[in-house]
């Protein structure tokens, strides 16, 4: 299986996150794609390509383009308006409140944000780009005949929505990677997302569409970040009334009944009819890590690449979440030894 992979990740390195009152170093650091890299290859995956450089065609189909723009800018805005910290808003177009961009920084990172945890930073929009370049590079590889292939994306992108950034996300990567296998012709395409957090990003962008299937399984929002989305309920609207499934789960869920639920959404994308999967893989359903609670352990990891792999479906796999502890690196790779089985 090919990893797609660039050091480029490395421009997103924010010295703070908004957490518990406090400003910390965030958890989504570089080093999670530098543990994953180093576990991944230790597990025998070697072939590890630079992305392709990609202009915003894709992103452009999935968010909105004055949101790419902010994206770009934001940060020589800040800069330019004077500020010694990293961007972080404040300020939220809240109910009955008015929805438009404001013309001044402080603003326009309200506007276009859901969360204020996630700091904008100098060389965010560019790292953000590459993950960006790996998702797509990762479709084309399962479009030129290959079953499998993994997108070392860093930052995340799962809970970036159509305009709006947050839970470390800017632009969605797996939405990228699913747009370009409907680009090269795949009819229907499916995301499952097993990242513990509800990626509230992705089924905005394709909650009207038909040609997506979007399946996750995630903490129960009443208890669990992004909290306002990811209720079972929610099933698509429009042309998309049906493709969109949700799975909330308890405090303390553990691999059978994670499994079930996984089992049930993969039934589900068979019947849709998908021809490509894109797994938004994140390991933060691990029993150690700092900010979740669900209880998967190591071994976990590799029944659910086997279940990945029993669809027969191709597979591009994106990283998301999963922090803190060292056997993130180990956790990704059983997924992708799963797949490869
Ligand atoms: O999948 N998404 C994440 O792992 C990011 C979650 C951000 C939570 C921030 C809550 N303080
Ligand atoms: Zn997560």
């Amino acid at each position: 299986m090919r990893i797609f992979y660039t050091e480029d990740h490395k421009l997103r390195d924010a010295k703070t996150e908004l957490f518990g009152g406090e400003l910390v170093p965030p958890f989504e650091a570089p080093f999670r794609a530098e543990w994953i890299l180093a576990a991944v290859k230790e597990a025998g995956f070697h072939d590890v390509a630079a992305p392709e450089r990609h202009d915003l065609e894709v992103a452009l189909k999935l968010h909105a383009p004055d949101y790419l723009a902010f994206l770009e800018t934001a940060w020589s805005r800040w800069v330019a308006d004077g500020y010694r910290g990293e961007a972080i808003p404040a300020c939220f177009p809240a109910r009955r409140m008015r929805q438009h961009p404001p013309r001044d920084i402080d603003g326009a990172l309200g506007y276009y944000s859901f969360a204020a945890e996630t700091a904008i930073t100098e060389g965010t929009y560019a790292a953000a780009r590459a993950a960006v370049d790996c998702a797509i590079s990762a479709a084309d590889h399962i479009h030129a005949g290959n079953r499998a292939a993994f997108a070392l994306c860093r930052p995340p992108g799962h809970h970036a929505a159509i305009d709006l950034y947050g839970g470390y996300s800017f632009i969605n990567n797996a939405a990228c990677a699913a747009q370009r296998l409907r680009d090269h012709g795949a009819q229907k395409v499916a995301v499952l997302d097993v990242d513990f957090h509800h990626g509230n990003g992705t089924q905005d962008i394709f909650y009207e569409r038909g040609d997506v299937y979007f399946a996750s399984l995630h903490g129960d929002p009443v208890e669990a970040f992004p909290h306002f989305l990811g209720f079972a309920d929610e099933e698509g609207s429009g042309a998309g009334l049906g493709t969109t499934k949700n799975y909330p789960l308890s405090r303390g869920t553990l691999f059978d009944a994670w499994s079930a639920a996984m089992t049930d959404a993969l039934s589900r994308i068979e019947t849709f009819g998908a021809e490509a999967l894109v797994v938004s893989l994140g390991v933060d359903t691990f029993e150690r890590d700092p900010i979740s609670f669900f209880r998967l352990k190591s071994e976990d990891y590799l029944r659910m690449g086997e279940a990945l792999k029993r669809t027969g479906l191709p597979v591009v796999v994106c990283m998301e979440g999963g922090y803190g502890v060292p056997e993130i690196g180990l956790n990704v790779a059983n997924v992708l030894t799963g797949i490869s089985s």
